[in-house]
């Protein structure tokens, strides 16, 4: 038997970006596990990877690629030959081409993997074919990456790994035991240590938050008004920073005067549902601590107005001061520090702007995009069957009869069952790629361990196969994907640009964070903006503040409980259900009742219920308990259709934007829950 070890990273979707040791024997993947020689990621995988051994080897997984044989949606396949199934993608595609213009294609594809060749080159290919183009991310991150960039900059924020200088930890609206394990435990490590404490700001009493110190079950959609709060209490008792206020920030002369003054302690607590004790109990935590981080999620910004409650967050360390301090300062992302050529591979050739269509609206589009329709659609490393808000609208899209559907995916997944033309796709173990985190300052090279299952190939392989075929003659559709990655460096600037390529492609984690100067404001002032012309400009409040949104409002008097959404832990939306083990593991699709709550309707733990509004109606498992607060249910994850009572979350979500960033406002969702017998 011939056995290796080989370095490989992982490319799930998750802030870490691990080093991983996959263990290969006579030629399969027998066991992955975390890298002990990676400084961050410290030799420790999270429950879901430590089975991605399962994951490549899933008896599930497709073989080949499938020709649809029976009506759209029905999932009746033959299998065929990739020479046939690229020549027949690309002769439709000339087809409609000719007749309709490249604006009738739509590449779909997102971040399943987070490598930047197997992500970037299949935007790359539909850029060079001037096709319709995606605004992606808007069903993820785009409503906080603008809110910071409105007030921080398009830059990284806070070293997740100076944590260590650290004397107070926030997690405000992240569950970092389930989305961000190192952090976390180089966190609790701090507070083991030194006794730094941890604070959970949630409105679900997660993991995280039975561990610990102070937690404040915040009411969903107000942690703007508990931010002006604390600014309001810093003033107050003169904990605010008037220096680095004068020096680093601009417009909180205005904030202090025409916004504070409506966020005294009381009414604070009134919006927010929580203590006013609690309050100032955190504000002069907060005041008086000399480094404290801010650990971001993207919880809050999950609906209408998430953008307002990211942005207000991220200007408490300009109130405290703490951006200028090692150790201090707000952490949402890193990648925007990591100044690499992406246009080499996203942007290789093609016009500057085309057509836009936004992630989130997929069905919207499908259905009454015209001048001209898409009329073919290529979907990729996306489930958006699933994990898109109007599934119903997306779904009543893919059945068009005159939408050509091709989805590249490792398995036959809700939206591949729609499919004209599926094609099996290598997981990232059996891929060369290059990846820096979006949540740490690393960058990995990570080398192919396994050949494909199958007949699979990469993303990188099928856009270069498919731009060959297309007549696309760019350099950076022949070349491997290692002189692919070399050309990401050609113009890079900042620790990335230095890094060496020979220890890089040998598999060595780089470390690509800046010297710390205190936190670099990249806004039009150069400062941290409490004031934004930008957003004046967008049409938004240009000044942080906490108002309700009349249709939540209007939502909120028509239905009773309110939905609150957040990653599963063994099912990170759809990329795991491949897992047998894990999806017994996270159990059948659930949502979560407060006894109050469940009680009022007599339903029990284990019930199977009816969770309905004006879209539709899903059928669940209930489960009771009291992390979760009155007036509120819970559904962790996207699942897919076939592993629930009935139906999926995003049945009953709108395509709605949110105030910043046209992200998805999932959790301004109002519906009810019944038993599911009586319907
Ligand atoms: N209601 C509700 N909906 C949500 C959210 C929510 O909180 N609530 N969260 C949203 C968020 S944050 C996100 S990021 C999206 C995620 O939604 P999606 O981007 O759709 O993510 P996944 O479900 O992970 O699906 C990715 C698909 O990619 C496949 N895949 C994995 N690796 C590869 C590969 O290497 N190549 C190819 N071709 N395919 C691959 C997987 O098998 C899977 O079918 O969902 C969003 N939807
Ligand atoms: N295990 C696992 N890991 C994942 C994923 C997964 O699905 N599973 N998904 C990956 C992806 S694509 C993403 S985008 C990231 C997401 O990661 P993040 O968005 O950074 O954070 P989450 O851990 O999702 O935390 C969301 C938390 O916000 C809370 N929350 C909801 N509404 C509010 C609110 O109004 N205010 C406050 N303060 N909190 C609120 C929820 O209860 C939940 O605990 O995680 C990535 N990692
Ligand atoms: S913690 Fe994140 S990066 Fe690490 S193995 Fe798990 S999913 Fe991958
Ligand atoms: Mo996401």
């Amino acid at each position: 038997m011939v056995k290796s070890e080989v370095r490989v990273v992982c490319a799930h979707d998750c802030p870490d970006m691990c080093s991983l040791i996959a263990h290969v024997e006579d030629g399969k993947i027998v066991r992955v596990q975390g890298d002990p020689d990676h400084p961050y990621t410290a030799g420790f995988a999270c429950g879901k990877v430590n089975r991605d051994a399962d994951l490549v080897n899933s008896p599930e997984r497709i073989k080949t690629p499938l020709k649809r044989t029976g009506p759209k949606g029905s999932g009746q396949f033959k299998p065929i030959t990739w020479d046939e199934a690229l020549d027949e993608i690309t002769s439709r595609w000339k087809a409609i081409v000719a007749e309709s213009g490249p604006l009738a294609l739509l590449g779909y594809a997102y971040s399943a993997h987070q490598g930047l060749m197997n992500r970037g080159l299949v935007n790359g290919l539909f850029h060079a074919l001037g096709a319709s183009r995606l605004l992606a991310g808007t069903v993820c991150d785009t409503c906080c990456e603008t809110a910071w960039e409105m007030t921080v900059g398009p830059i990284g924020g806070a070293d997740p790994e100076d944590v260590v200088h650290s004397d107070l930890v926030i997690s405000w609206g992240a569950d970092l035991a389930a989305t961000n394990v190192h952090f976390w435990a180089l966190a609790e490590e701090q507070r083991k240590k030194r006794g730094v404490p941890i604070v959970v700001i949630d409105p679900r009493r997660t993991r995280s938050a039975k561990a610990a110190d102070l937690y404040l079950p915040i009411r969903i959609g107000t942690d703007a008004a508990l931010a002006l709060g604390i600014m309001h209490i810093l003033v107050r008792d003169k904990l605010a920073d008037r220096d680095y206020i004068a020096r680093q920030t601009l417009g909180f002369d205005k904030v202090e005067r025409e916004i504070l003054p409506k966020f005294p302690p009381q009414r604070v607590a009134e919006i927010t549902g929580l203590a006013v004790a609690d309050i100032e109990k955190l504000a002069a935590m907060y005041g008086k601590a000399r480094a404290a981080m801010i650990r971001l999620g993207e919880g809050m910004t999950r609906l209408t107005h998430g953008g307002q409650a990211l942005r207000t967050v991220a200007l408490l360390p300009g109130v405290s001061g703490h951006y200028a301090v090692r150790g201090g300062g707000a952490l949402l992302l890193t990648a925007a520090s990591c100044d690499l050529n992406y246009a080499a591979v996203r942007r290789p050739s093609g016009p500057a702007a085309t057509r836009n269509v936004n992630h989130l609206r997929l069905g919207e589009e499908l259905l009454n995009m015209k001048d001209p329709p898409i009329r073919a659609l290529y979907v990729s490393a996306n489930n958006p069957a699933v994990t898109c808000p109007e599934v119903h609208k997306v779904r009543k899209g893919l059945l068009r009869e005159d939408l050509f559907t091709v989805v590249h995916d490792p398995f036959m997944t809700d939206t591949a069952r729609y499919a004209d033309i599926v094609l099996p796709a290598a997981s990232y173990l059996e891929t060369d790629d290059l990846y820096r985190a979006y949540g740490a300052y690393w960058m990995q090279w990570g080398r192919q361990a396994a050949r494909p299952q199958g007949e699979a190939r990469s993303n990188f392989d099928v856009a270069q196969a498919l731009a060959r075929r297309m007549g696309l003659g760019d350099r950076i559709f022949s070349l491997s994907p290692q002189e692919a990655a070399r050309e990401l460096f050609k113009g890079a600037t900042g620790p990335a640009a230095a890094a060496d390529p020979a220890k890089l492609f040998a598999g060595e984690p780089v470390h690509i964070a800046h010297e710390f100067k205190g936190q670099i404001f990249k806004t039009p002032s150069g400062k941290l903006e409490f004031h934004s012309e930008q957003l004046v400009r967008q049409g938004v409040s240009p000044l942080p503040d906490w108002n309700e949104d009349p249709v939540e409002v209007a939502e909120a008097a028509k239905w009773p409980l309110r939905l609150l959404t957040a990653p599963g832990y063994f099912q990170a939306h759809t990329a795991f259900s491949g897992v047998d083990f894990l999806r017994r593991r996270e159990g059948k699709p659930f949502c979560v009742l407060h006894p109050t709550d469940a009680g009022k309707r007599g339903l029990k733990n284990g019930d199977e219920v009816r969770l309905f509004n004006d879209r539709g109606a899903i059928g669940l498992m209930l489960q009771v308990n009291d992390d979760i607060q009155p007036g509120v249910v819970l559904v962790p994850g996207q699942r897919p259709t076939g592993e629930a009572v009935s139906g999926t979350i995003n049945m009953l979500c709108s395509d709605r934007y949110t105030d910043m960033g046209e992200g998805a406002t999932y959790q301004s969702t109002w519906l009810d829950v019944g038993p599911w017998k009586s319907s």
